[in-house]
């Protein structure tokens, strides 16, 4: 059996990006009852809305679910404590190091699985009792590191003795053979689930996934600190140009986050932020999540006995 389903208690080894504003409750169990991990995303959200998104997720589903918590978020100390008081099954964590949350949430059984952009952090986790990691390349949208999932996840997989779930660059069996032939053991989507019937976000924000060539991603903030990738737009250049222009990375980050929620939830092309990765390209049609999920894994092996190299 696959080491994720087992660790995670899950029927495919998928664990759903937990996307900030765009990961809620609705998307979270929809992905979960599909057999997957689905998350709730904390994003810039504090610890009570966290709890009731928690709450609501457990009346939707009797499957396990998970929780991201975003660690540049002010909120993140008081939701490391409400997904232990909720006794959530799953924590995964992104934008910083988890490392002093670590011995609480194992003192209360969660399984930790942070996302880490480099060699360096997923040795520390693993250090610090982490249970598995998700190895996030830069074709991801978001918040990204530097290095692409080709070249990270190998890297990873050499260096740490727990399991690795990749992410970013990933939406049809393709990726999810490759990520496993460079020695992942599950994969983390987020932009193909942003483009499912069930994920609660503006109509014109999946479209202009489902619209996107290969090359309509940029990455803002590069030269701050806080890399971005989002789909290129009025948005996106403005943002650009007040980062050259020096503004500080506690203005831009409001920015980031503010603008994410017009995307999210006006669906405003031209102010809006719309964090997706480069793999937008490949999508092409709104579907519901069971439907994506089963398109990724059923006769797999029978895909993967197809390859031919030599
Ligand atoms: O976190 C993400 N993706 C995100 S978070 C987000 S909300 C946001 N908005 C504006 C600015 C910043 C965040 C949107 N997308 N992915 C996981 C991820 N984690 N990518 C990179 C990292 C990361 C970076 C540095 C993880 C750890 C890290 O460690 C630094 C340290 O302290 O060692």
């Amino acid at each position: 059996m696959n080491k994720i389903c087992k660790l995670l208690n899950i029927k495919y080894p998928l664990i759903q990006g937990g996307m900030a504003n765009i990961a809620t409750h609705q998307l979270a169990a929809a992905v979960s009852n599909a057999g997957g991990l689905g998350l709730i995303g904390a994003g810039g959200n504090d610890e009570e809305w966290v709890r009731e998104e928690i709450r609501k997720c457990k009346a939707l589903t009797d499957k396990p679910f998970g929780v991201n918590i975003m660690l540049m978020s002010p909120h993140a100390p008081k939701i490391a404590q409400v997904v232990i008081e909720e006794k959530v099954a799953v924590v995964t964590t992104g934008a910083g190091n988890p490392n002093p949350y670590i011995p609480a949430w194992k003192e209360a059984g969660i399984i930790v699985i942070p996302v880490v952009p480099s060699v360096a952090l997923a040795k520390r986790v693993e250090g610090a009792g982490a249970d598995a990691v998700v190895v996030e390349g830069t074709e991801a949208g978001g918040h990204i590191g530097e290095l692409t999932t080709l070249a990270l996840v190998p890297q990873v997989a050499d260096a740490v003795n727990i399991p690795v779930i990749a992410a970013g660059g990933i939406a049809d069996k393709r990726g999810v053979l490759a990520v496993f032939a460079l020695g992942a053991s599950g994969v983390q989507v987020g932009t193909l689930m942003l483009t499912s019937e069930e994920c609660p976000i503006h109509d014109n924000y999946k479209n202009k996934i489902i619209d996107a060539r290969d090359t309509d991603t940029i990455v803002t903030g590069r030269n701050t600190g806080a890399p971005v990738r989002v789909l290129k737009n009025l948005m996106a250049r403005e943002y650009l140009k007040m980062s050259n222009n020096g503004a500080s990375l506690e203005e831009l980050e409001q920015l980031t986050l503010g603008s994410l929620r017009k995307a999210v939830v006006e669906g405003d092309l031209d102010k809006g932020s719309f964090m997706a990765g480069q793999i937008s390209g490949l999508i092409k049609k709104v579907r519901p999540v069971k439907e994506i999920i089963e398109d990724l894994f059923i006769d797999i092996e029978e895909y993967k006995n197809n390859l031919s190299i030599l």
